[in-house]
């Protein structure tokens, strides 16, 4: 008989129609890596050598206003330029390039170096979310950005560059790799099954439960089925919108609890302040009505075994398929009793 539980099998992500293997039985594998505490880190209130910081110097010679909320500015370095003439060139199918015009913007969440998510007031981190409404729409609103990307790099190990609650939104005219995947099959769903894919899995997800971490009103935080990394979540609106701007005024406010209470339980998880790489994905702004598009967070969290103990994506995952341990009904569980 085969046990799901303990036996090795593939499952399949609907939403960008690959597989990831799962191998339970390893979960009793021993461990000869570290598995320390991290220190724990007593960031101050204002660091005078932050670049985000109120009233300081940026890398790029500008200097912050002594801002009192949040705070927008372009990217002193940005990976893209507005100004970027459109041009292709291709050469026997095999060399191919296309020229890539966008805006790159920083948000800092607030004026208040020590915040995270987690414990910012939910009022202040409901200003973040209006903001990331109004750049969706001003940067969207583009001619040549059809995509707007906003994401935060939390902690050094997932590469951010200071600790200062803040996120970027990069914004282009191609759309990216991820988006279009997730694009095609929202539109292939809708196209065989007459309805909308994240509908369909958040409703299947709550009457199960078994892998809901958080859950109000609007909002539900789920381990994916198919997560790849071990404490993944995915936080779906439970009201059909293809984008944030189509959030009323309550949902909004329950987006800002469930990413308050679901960066929570991660930062109790492992008595750290947990890192992760967490994105918004919705609907491309080419001007298309994109009514497949069903818009939802991702949280991949790097940390597998301790505070500083990480999955790495190597080997056989960078070679054939991505991988995991732990099932993601027992991520939830843990997640769920922290
Ligand atoms: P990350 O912590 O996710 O790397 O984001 C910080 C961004 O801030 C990064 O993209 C930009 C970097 O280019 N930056 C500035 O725009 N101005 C600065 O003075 C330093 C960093
Ligand atoms: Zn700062």
């Amino acid at each position: 008989m085969f046990d799901w539980k303990q036996d090795p099998h593939r499952r399949f992500n609907p939403l960008i129609r690959e597989w990831v293997l799962v191998s339970p039985q390893r979960t009793a594998r021993p461990w000869q890596g570290q598995m320390e505490e991290a220190a724990a880190g007593t960031e101050p209130d204002y660091d005078p050598q932050c670049y985000l910081c109120p009233g300081n110097a940026r890398a790029g010679g500008a200097r912050n206003p002594e801002y009192t909320s949040t705070f927008v500015f372009d990217n002193d370095f940005a990976a893209l330029k507005p100004d970027t003439a459109l041009a292709r060139f291709e050469q026997d199918g095999l060399l191919v390039a296309e020229s890539e015009p966008g805006i790159c913007r920083v948000v800092c969440f607030s004026p208040r170096h020590n915040l995270t998510m987690a414990n910012m007031e939910p009022a202040d981190l409901r200003r973040v979310v209006d903001v990331w409404v109004e750049q969706y729409g001003e940067l969207g609103a583009q001619p040549l950005i059809n995509s707007v990307q906003i994401f935060e790099n939390r902690g050094a190990m997932m590469g951010a560059s200071n600790p200062h609650p803040h996120c970027q939104i990069w914004s282009n005219h191609a759309v990216p790799n991820e988006v279009a995947k997730e694009t095609a099959a929202q539109q292939a769903w809708l196209g065989q099954r007459g309805g909308c894919l994240l509908c369909d899995y958040a409703k299947l997800e709550r009457a199960g439960g078994e892998r809901v971490v958080e859950e109000n009103d609007s909002f539900l935080a789920v381990v994916p089925f198919w997560a790849v990394w071990p404490f993944e979540t995915m936080v779906i609106a439970k009201r059909h919108a293809s984008g944030i701007d189509g959030f009323t005024d309550v949902e909004r406010d329950g987006l800002v609890d469930i990413l308050k209470r679901t960066t929570s339980r991660y930062d109790r998880l492992f008595h750290v302040s947990f890192p992760y790489s967490m994105g918004i994905h919705q609907r491309p702004t080419d001007g298309g009505a994109h009514t497949e598009w069903h818009v939802h967070a991702h949280f991949y969290p790097p940390l597998l075994r301790s505070a500083t103990v990480r999955k790495f994506l190597v080997g056989y995952e960078m070679l054939a398929t991505p991988q995991r341990d732990i099932t993601p009904e027992a991520a939830a569980e843990r997640l769920r009793t922290v």
